[in-house]
C-alpha cells in the first residue's frame, strides 16, 4: 500500500444540521493515524484544508450555500489531485458529503490521465442523487452523486473540466434505505446500481459485496466514499442524518474486509461524522476500527 495522506475538510456547508465540520478533529482524537500505523501502513496527516465559514442561509433556487460548497470542493479537488499525483492514497476526512464531488472528480480525472479503470463504492443510507428540482431540503450533501454524473450546478459538475466526471456503470451504492420519491426516479434514469438494505437482508452482506466488487482487475482504481450514516443508527449515532436499519457492526466489518481483500483500494472519503450528535466519540472510534479493516487489519491478523 502506498503512503496514505489524511486531509481534513472541516465544514458542514452542504448540510442543514451543523457539526460535521468537527468530523476531522473527532477522527484524530480517536487516533486514526496511529491506528493505521500500527498495521505497518505509512500514514501522514496533512492537516486541514481551508474554506469559507457556514453562513447558515436558506436555500436559493433549491441550493443552500452553493458558493461556499463550490469553494470547499475546489480546495478538496486541488488537494486530492495533488496527493494522487504524488502516488499517495488520499484519505479525505469530512466534512459533509457534498465534498465527495471534489474528491471523486479529482480521482476520475487522475484515472483518465493514467489509464486506470475507476470504480466507486458509495456506502450510505442515502442515495445522494437529488437535484435542485427534486431536493426536499436544498442541502447539497444530498446531491453529490447527481453532480458526479453530470446533473447539477455548472460550477460543481465542471470542477475537473470534463462533465460528467464519471459514468453510472462506474458507481455502485450499498446500504441505501432512505431515498426521496423524485430521487428514486432519477436514480433509475441514471442507471446507478443500488444494493439497498432489502438486498442485503435477502442475500446477505457477503453475496452483496461479491456482486458489487465483481469484475475488478489490475487496472482498477477503487474509490470508497464512506458516509458514516451507512452504519446502523444504534451503532453510529454520531451523524446528522441517522437512519435505522443499517448494517450491524459485523456486517460493516465484512463489507470493509471484502473491500480490503481486493487490494485495489486507492482513495477514500470518510464523511458526515458529526461529533455534536455523538456519544463520547463512540462513532468516531467505530469508524476508525472499520477504516483499519478497510486497509487490511483482518488480513494482517489472519
Ligand atoms: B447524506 C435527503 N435525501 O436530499 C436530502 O447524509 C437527505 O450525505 C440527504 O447522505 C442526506 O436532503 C445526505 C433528505
Ligand atoms: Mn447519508
Ligand atoms: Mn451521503
Ligand atoms: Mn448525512
Amino acid at each position: 500500500m502506498n503512503k496514505i495522506r489524511m486531509m481534513g475538510a472541516p465544514t458542514d456547508v452542504g448540510a442543514s444540521r451543523r457539526g460535521a465540520s468537527m468530523g476531522p478533529a473527532a477522527l484524530r482524537v480517536a487516533e486514526l493515524q496511529r491506528s493505521l500505523q500500527q498495521h505497518g501502513l505509512e500514514v501522514i496527516d496533512g492537516g486541514d484544508l481551508g474554506g469559507p465559514a457556514n453562513p447558515q442561509q436558506p436555500p436559493v433556487q433549491g441550493l443552500r450555500h452553493l458558493e461556499q460548497v463550490v469553494q470547499w470542493n475546489q480546495a478538496v479537488f486541488d488537494a486530492v489531485s495533488g496527493s494522487l499525483a504524488e502516488g499517495e492514497v488520499p484519505l479525505l476526512m469530512g466534512g459533509d458529503h457534498a465534498l465527495a464531488v471534489g474528491s471523486i472528480t479529482a480521482v476520475a480525472r487522475h484515472c483518465r490521465t493514467h489509464g486506470k479503470d475507476l470504480r466507486v463504492l458509495w456506502l450510505d443510507a442515502h442515495a445522494d442523487a437529488n437535484t435542485s428540482q427534486s431536493t426536499p431540503t436544498g442541502n447539497i450533501h444530498g446531491m453529490p452523486v447527481a453532480c458526479l454524473l453530470g446533473v447539477g450546478p455548472e460550477a460543481l459538475i465542471r470542477l475537473g473540466g470534463q462533465t460528467p466526471a464519471m459514468q453510472p456503470q462506474q458507481i455502485c451504492q450499498i446500504g441505501i434505505r432512505s431515498v426521496d420519491r423524485e430521487e428514486k426516479r432519477h436514480l433509475r434514469e441514471l442507471g446507478v446500481r443500488v444494493f439497498d438494505m432489502r438486498h442485503i437482508d435477502e442475500y446477505g452482506m457477503r453475496a452483496t459485496m461479491q456482486e458489487a466488487l465483481a469484475g475488478m482487475g489490475p487496472e482498477t482504481h477503487l474509490h470508497v466514499s464512506f458516509d458514516v450514516d451507512f452504519l446502523d443508527a444504534a451503532l453510529a449515532p454520531g451523524v446528522g442524518t441517522a437512519v435505522l436499519g443499517g448494517p450491524t457492526y459485523r456486517e460493516a466489518q465484512l463489507c470493509m474486509e471484502m473491500i480490503a481483500d481486493t487490494g485495489r483500494l486507492a482513495s477514500l472519503d470518510v464523511m458526515e461524522l458529526n461529533p455534536a450528535c455523538d456519544v463520547r466519540n463512540q462513532t468516531a472510534e467505530v469508524v476508525v476500527d472499520l477504516v483499519e479493516s478497510l486497509f487490511g487489519k483482518s488480513t494482517l491478523i489472519r
